[in-house]
């Protein structure tokens, strides 16, 4: 008992004697004119017990303090009334620190915040593998050795410069957002966590968060985010940002600081493994026991599992976001791994957003095959338990799936209608994020049977289907990759000396080339046919390798006829459905099908093996 006393006394007098210590201020900055009211700071340093953040100017009011038992986090509440740089004290009982918190005018919103849809082409690229703009970068002081090109879990020096640099090729090819996957501060180490059975990796994916304030310094810093970002806005493109809300990376300094004892779901040492039956979260027939291990394990079981029902983390990572968006200008968000976080933090985050950047939209990540599970979580929607996640879109998998199977292996391509089929379970099927590949599966071009020819049929199909199309970073070149990492090759041409660069027409293959124009058209043929945008969609007719669909406005009808066998083959239509009369003439759009004539309501399409028509009423 006595030897217990003395070492609570020798803590109290060691840490009584010390000064308060603050090793970071988060949010680093606030903004007037925005809703939290007030903003919750986390402090992060030593000493901090018994200490109270004091304002020493009229621009902020503080308010209520807490300190986590370590001394290690102080959470404190700030009101802001005025624009400037302003002084706060940590008043503690044996002494002070003071720091220098800056509360800027309202964000400009002209051209920013402006969200995504139908209209909308997006482009995914992973900042670490599109174009190194800048050599000075690529292998920091701060995180020597990470970078190597022939290393394929390695930084290869891709960055924000790179990526300002290809903006006209994006804008020629008819991109109108791009999708950055995390610019989030990530390790400054190799990464031994990961595969523990295998040599060490590095975080140059960026899912790997140690902090949620900094930018990744192999890519810039927030300058040249910002730069980025408005360079997109005045080239006429939208930037989506990746979050990850669900989990932090191994090396995080909270894993062995938490600010509080819930702030992760268990700890390193003792924690339940991520067991993905997200099945047990769409129905109330699954108890909440059986749930856990999918809301609360950890990925992988080494990804430290975020708890956002503790309300200091919401509202942690509430700020955050908002933090982002002011702080950059960005017009949407990519939520990471959203079946993984409770619904009632999603309804409160995107709540949060929407009432400071209402034309901001979000895209979550429901990675499954089954619309059934996926529509679940798309918002709009109060679901049984009488949550509306509001989240705006999610990625359509399902028909990912039957994309690759029917296009890429040359199945049948009645397996598209056999999904389009459950679109009523979604509460928005209009507004899905299509795909024909992205980061994390192998490429199209990787498939059995995948050639250039049924990659452009793929692509005409995912450009005159519903949705919002996406294109992942050198797929309109039919770049090929394996499983993760090898999905992730440097776009070629990005890095100064690349052997071949196919940003540019002298640098690609014929069958490249022929595939980038091909999309290049299509995305040009959306632009100027609205109704392939906004338009119903219409299935007219199927066969087990035909396929016959129109997009239908009030002014227009495009029909989309595909061939998917490997014969010529033929379909009738009723185009009368669309509301093409008698006599009527209708075109290709690619100039290669002959005209047809509407007789008797109908029409024959005869079509070549692996081809595809878009048929549209010849003008007067
Ligand atoms: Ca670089
Ligand atoms: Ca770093
Ligand atoms: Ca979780």
């Amino acid at each position: 008992m006595i030897r217990i006393a003395r070492v609570v006394l020798a803590l109290v007098s060691c840490c009584a004697s010390a000064a308060p210590v603050v090793t970071k201020v988060e949010p680093p900055n606030w903004w007037m004119g925005l809703s939290v009211k007030p903003v919750r700071l986390l402090i992060r340093g030593a000493n901090l017990t018994g200490s109270r953040l004091v304002s020493l100017d009229r621009g902020v009011l503080t308010g209520r303090s807490q300190v986590n038992a370590a001394g290690t986090y102080l959470f404190a509440d700030v009101t802001v009334l005025k624009a400037g740089v302003h002084t706060l004290r940590i008043a503690g009982p044996s002494g002070a620190a003071k720091i220098s918190w800056e509360v800027l005018p309202p964000p400009a919103r002209t051209g920013r915040f402006q969200g995504f849809s139908p209209d909308d082409l997006i482009y995914l690229i992973m900042p670490d593998r599109f174009a190194d703009g800048d050599a000075a970068n690529d292998d920091p002081v701060v995180s020597k050795g990470l970078f190597d090109r022939e290393k394929p879990r390695y930084y290869h020096g891709g960055d924000f410069q790179g990526i300002i640099d290809h903006l006209p090729y994006l804008k020629d090819l008819g991109i109108t957002t791009i999708w950055l996957n995390p610019v989030y501060d990530n390790v400054n180490h190799l990464n031994y966590k990961e595969q523990p059975d295998a040599p060490p990796v590095a975080d140059y994916h960026g899912y790997g968060a140690v902090d949620f304030y900094g930018v990744e310094e192999h890519f810039g810093d927030l300058k040249k985010f910002r730069q980025l970002v408005d360079a997109a806005h005045t080239s006429g493109i939208k930037v989506m940002l990746d979050m990850v809300a669900n989990h932090t990376g191994p090396y995080h300094p909270w894993v062995t600081d938490p600010p509080l004892p819930d702030w992760f779901h268990g700890t390193a040492e003792k924690h339940l493994k991520e067991s993905w039956q997200t099945w047990t979260l769409i129905s109330p027939k699954f108890s909440p026991e059986l749930q856990r291990s999918t809301l609360n394990g950890w990925f992988a079981d080494i990804l430290p599992d975020l708890n956002q029902d503790e309300p200091e983390l919401s509202r942690y990572l509430i700020q955050n976001t908002l933090w982002w968006i002011a702080a950059s200008g960005i017009d949407s968000i990519r939520q990471d791994t959203l079946l993984y976080a409770p619904r009632r933090f999603w309804r409160d985050w995107t709540a949060a957003i929407k009432r400071d950047f209402p034309r901001v939209r979000v895209v979550g990540e429901a990675f499954d095959a089954d619309p059934a599970l996926v529509s679940f979580f798309q918002g709009g929607k109060a679901r049984f338990d009488g949550v509306d996640s509001g989240v705006d879109s999610v990625f359509d998998f399902p028909q990912y799936f039957a994309i690759r199977s029917a296009f890429a292996r040359g199945n049948p391509v009645e397996e598209i209608g056999k999904v389009l089929a459950h679109d009523y379970l979604y509460p928005d099927a209009s507004n899905l994020v299509t795909f024909l590949g992205l980061h994390d599966v192998e490429r199209f071009m990787n498939e059995k049977g995948a050639t250039y020819n049924r990659m452009q049929l793929a692509f005409t199909y995912l450009m005159t289907t519903r949705g919002i199309p996406m294109i992942y970073y050198g797929d309109e070149l039919g770049l090929a990759g394996g499983q993760d990492p090898d999905n992730r090759r440097d776009f070629p041409g990005g890095w100064p000396g690349d052997a071949k660069n196919k940003f540019e027409a002298s640098g690609r293959t014929g069958d490249e080339h022929t595939l980038f124009a091909h999309v290049r058209r299509l995305a040009d043929i959306r632009q100027r046919f609205p109704a392939l945008r906004h338009g119903a969609l219409i299935q007219l007719a199927a066969s087990p390798q035909m396929l016959a669909y129109a997009r239908l406005d009030s002014s227009q009808a495009v029909v989309t006829v595909i061939n998917n066998g490997s014969r010529a083959d033929s379909l009738e239509i009723d185009a009368a459905a669309v509301h093409f009369h008698d006599g009527d003439q209708l075109r290709d759009l690619f100039g290669v099908a002959p005209n047809l004539i509407v007789a008797k309501g109908r029409v024959t399409v005869k079509l070549e093996p692996v081809s595809a028509a878009l048929y549209t009423l010849l003008g007067p």
